[in-house]
């Protein structure tokens, strides 16, 4: 995935060139712009390590334009980092200097380095790469008291031999007292101006504060002011620090895996998350390309600064609405016997479990995982569990990082070894009785916050052991198998969910194939189990041919009785029929393929596709999380694009309507469909998985998820998902071809109650048309709202089918 566009660049200043390039696993993107201009002092390299999505590379490309445009410099931009969509490393490379650059383009000898995230510290000896007497800025929660004896061993050494001039600055806290929250761009770009030396500091600055103006004079006077206003303050908190001559720190330097084991994942895995996979011999991949499971688990990538910590377990209501809602599966709720937590830490809490089907020395645990936790606030903005004494205080509430990681650390491993509750005596007809449920999706590089990956985590905690999925391209596919590591596991049992991405137009029928190959397995097997019943004993041909697999319990006694059957196949000598059955087996369960993508694949690209699967019959479930843009790169208009949300390709603003996947499926009268949105109705998310999953023949479910395109705080994802409900703009609803007429279209959701705008207005996708253009932004959004009143009658008249 190429990031950046440098038209604007090349429309300015014709002589200037650029190129790009691309490595197949790494991207690299290269900017050069070249000027006639004397020279007054030799190339300054620089380094930058942010982490994706955090916005460095985005404000060291504007860091270029500034130095490119309007200085005499010439520049060079060279951007490292890998697909994820949140949580890998990135390193910009950039060269600024007097002279032309014919450099090859990544440094390794840097007059400056800075790393935009504290944890980087741990794992990474940026220094290696600085010059003697090279300048190092740290994104830093500590004083510059604090801060040396937090470094590890290297770094200290590395610091002191190269004589480096050494700044800190709390980015973190800066930019959230400048009201800027989590954008920590502005601060950390303010303070490399202002001690890299490339442009006197004076002139550095009002470049910077030029470059905002230009920016955000559009957004108005209180936002220019906000920023000035950060660029201050970053100056007035940077801090050189004074470190003794002397190392006193004797921690050592992380690996880039925790706890990986040994064999292939430490040996090839662990080396290509250090950034040395170029080392590693072809010999070291699997032949037939299949890379081992669950592997996220050990990427512990540490990236937030703020985590959920249970305050308050009375308070709690053990709903795990909380559980349900995480993008990363980071926070978890188990049910053990009290008994189980005899050694467990003093600091892992726990209170006596609520409900059915617990018993009386029952515990309830609810524990996060530090490392695997994105920040991104979702469950404690769930959470319903409010105080009534004390304001803004739930039974979860997010806390500094650095005050709770080492004890919640402990109480995570610990409560990961604890064992899950046994899954046939459990309610999973509730959101509460599945989030106990062990999700085999987990720790994704999706972005911190998403609205997609909490559908397929559920889908996985339902099905997990019994699904194939066939992913189409699109963010799905790389937070899924983004190599690598995988976020899809196995359970305690070895078996999970079996993956496979293919094209973006192709992905429908990519399933219904796998679909069609699956019935055939499924007919071969049952025909020579019938044929083998002599052998095998009519018993147990009967017991597995009748078992309806619709209980867990039907499941587990599914999974018994093919275990006898192996055992039985395997003393049988000399039959042909036997070795095929034998090979087999698995076919004689209940499995089902799950076709899963976007809106891009499923409205538009691939459309034709998913339409000949809903035509076509067959017992196939579709799942569509729709984010009404194409979002894995970078927010280009779909067909489910809604009217009045500007997205590229539609800058200005959609002219048309989005188009109606959902009743477009229910007019075919054969087909199940749902129109969910987790955020504002979890159990009808799930009755909806339950129902199509339950369906015999072809379904659809629409799943609204919100997505960092949208343009605000994904924390308020939860909030918006409600409105957009409530406003009747994303209606929710089943249609089931099973019930009786009259009963097949159920509403699930209330009339119309609150304006359009209510909805619309929160989000920067919808507000840009308006600061543009007041006038067509007043138009569209009464156009919208006609559109949605339309929609919610004829959704009226569907009640009756
Ligand atoms: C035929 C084809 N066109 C374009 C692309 C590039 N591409 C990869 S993912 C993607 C966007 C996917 O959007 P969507 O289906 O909405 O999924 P999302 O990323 O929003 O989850 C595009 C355009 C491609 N892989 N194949
Ligand atoms: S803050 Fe976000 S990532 Fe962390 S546990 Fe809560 S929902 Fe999960
Ligand atoms: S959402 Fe709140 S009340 Fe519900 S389980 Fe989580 S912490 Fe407890
Ligand atoms: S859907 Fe949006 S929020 Fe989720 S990973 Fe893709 S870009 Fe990020």
């Amino acid at each position: 995935m190429v990031k950046g566009v440098y038209d604007e660049l090349l429309k300015d200043k014709p002589k200037n060139h650029f190129t790009v390039g691309i490595n197949d696993d790494v991207t690299h993107t290269s900017l050069d712009i070249d000027h006639d201009f004397k020279v007054k002092r030799s190339t300054i390299n620089c380094m930058f390590y942010g982490l994706g999505s955090d916005g460095t590379v985005g404000a060291n490309k504007n860091s270029i334009k500034i130095i490119g445009q309007t200085t005499d410099n010439f520049v060079q931009g060279y951007f490292v980092y890998d697909s994820k969509k949140a949580g890998a490393q990135t390193i910009s490379h950039l060269r600024f200097g007097p002279e032309p650059i014919y450099s090859t383009y990544l440094i390794d000898k840097a007059d400056f380095i800075a790393s935009h995230q504290f944890n980087f510290i741990e794992k990474y000896n940026m220094i290696a790469d600085l010059k003697q007497g090279g300048t190092f800025l740290l994104n830093s929660p500590y004083s510059k008291e604090e801060i040396w004896n937090k470094l590890p061993k290297k770094m200290q050494k590395g610091i002191i031999k190269k004589e480096a001039n050494f700044y800190i600055i709390d980015a973190t806290k800066v930019a959230q007292e400048a009201n800027l929250g989590k954008r920590t761009n502005t601060v950390l770009q303010t303070c490399f101006f202002a001690i890299s030396g490339i442009l006197p500091k004076d002139e550095a600055i009002q470049k910077i504060k030029d470059a905002i103006v230009k920016s955000y004079s559009h957004k108005g006077e209180k936002v220019v002011q906000m920023n000035f206003n950060a660029v201050d303050a970053s100056l007035a908190n940077l801090e050189k620090v004074d470190y003794p001559k002397e190392i006193t720190s004797d921690k050592k330097l992380k690996s880039a895996m925790t706890n990986a084991p040994e064999g292939f994942v430490k040996e090839v895995l662990e080396v290509i998350l250090s950034g040395k996979g170029d080392e590693l011999p072809v010999s070291a991949f699997p032949v037939d390309g299949t890379f081992p499971m669950g592997t996220t688990q050990y990427e512990k990538s540490g990236i937030a600064d703020t985590i959920p910590i249970w305050d308050d377990i009375d308070l709690c209501t053990q709903c795990n609405k909380c559980v349900a809602i995480c993008p990363h599966a980071a926070i978890r709720a188990k049910v053990v016997a009290k008994d189980e937590l005899y050694q467990a830490p003093l600091t892992l809490k726990s209170v006596s479990a609520k409900g059915r089907p617990f018993e009386k020395n029952d515990v309830y645990v609810l524990q996060v995982s530090p490392e695997d936790c994105t920040g991104c606030d979702l469950c404690v903005e769930i959470c319903p569990a409010e105080s009534k004494e004390i304001e803004n205080f739930k039974a979860i509430n997010m806390h500094r990082k650095l005050d709770h990681d080492v004890v919640e650390n402990k109480n995570w491993d610990y409560f990961v070894e604890l064992p899950n509750y046994d899954r046939t005596e459990l309610t999973i007809t509730n959101v509460k009785g599945a989030q106990f449920l062990d999700p085999l999706f987990e720790f994704s590089g999706a972005c911190s916050g998403c609205g997609e990956t909490p559908y397929i985590k559920l889908l996985t905690q339902l099905y997990g052991d019994s699904i194939i999925i066939a992913n189409a391209t699109g963010c799905s596919s790389i937070y899924g198998g983004n190599l690598p590591t995988t976020p899809y596991k196995t359970n305690e049992f070895g078996r999970g969910p079996a993956w496979a991405n293919s094209l973006f137009e192709d992905n429908a029928e990519f399933g219904l194939g796998i679909q069609l190959a699956l019935t055939k397995k499924q007919e071969i097997a049952i025909n020579l189990l019938k044929s083998l019943e002599l052998l095998v004993g009519s018993e147990l041909v009967k017991t597995i041919l009748d078992n309806p697999e619709k209980t867990e319990a039907e499941k587990k006694q599914k999974f018994a009785d093919i275990d006898k059957l192996k055992d039985t196949l395997a003393i049988i000598d000399n039959n042909e029929d036997a070795n095929k059955l034998n090979q087999l087996t698995e076919y004689l369960r209940k499995k089902a393929v799950w076709v899963l993508g976007g809106d891009g694949w499923a409205y538009d690209i691939g459309y034709g596709g998913v339409d000949h699967v809903l035509a076509s019959g067959e017992n196939i479930n579709i799942l569509v999380m729709d984010t009404e843009v194409y979002s894995n790169t970078g927010g280009q208009t779909s067909k489910a694009t809604p009217l009045g949300a500007s997205a590229k390709f539609a800058i200005a603003g959609k002219r048309t309507p989005k188009k109606n996947l959902a009743l477009q499926a229910v007019s075919y009268g054969n087909v199940y469909v749902a129109q969910i949105a987790m955020g504002a109705k979890d159990i009808q998310t799930q009755k909806a998985i339950q129902e199509a999953a339950e369906y015999d023949g072809p379904s659809l479910i629409v799943a609204y998820s919100h997505c960092g395109e949208h343009g605000y705080d994904l924390k308020h994802g939860v909030t918006q998902q409600r409105k957009a409900v409530e406003t009747g703009y994303w209606p929710l609803f089943r249609f089931d071809p099973t019930k009786p007429k009259g009963k097949k279209f159920r509403l699930d959701s209330k009339a119309p109650a609150a304006p359009l705008e209510d909805f619309m207005y929160n989000e920067t996708r919808f507000t840009r048309v308006v600061k543009e253009n007041a006038e067509l932004g007043k138009e569209l959004l009464e156009q919208a709202q006609e559109q949605v009143d339309i929609k919610w009658e004829r959704l009226e008249l569907f009640r009756g089918m």
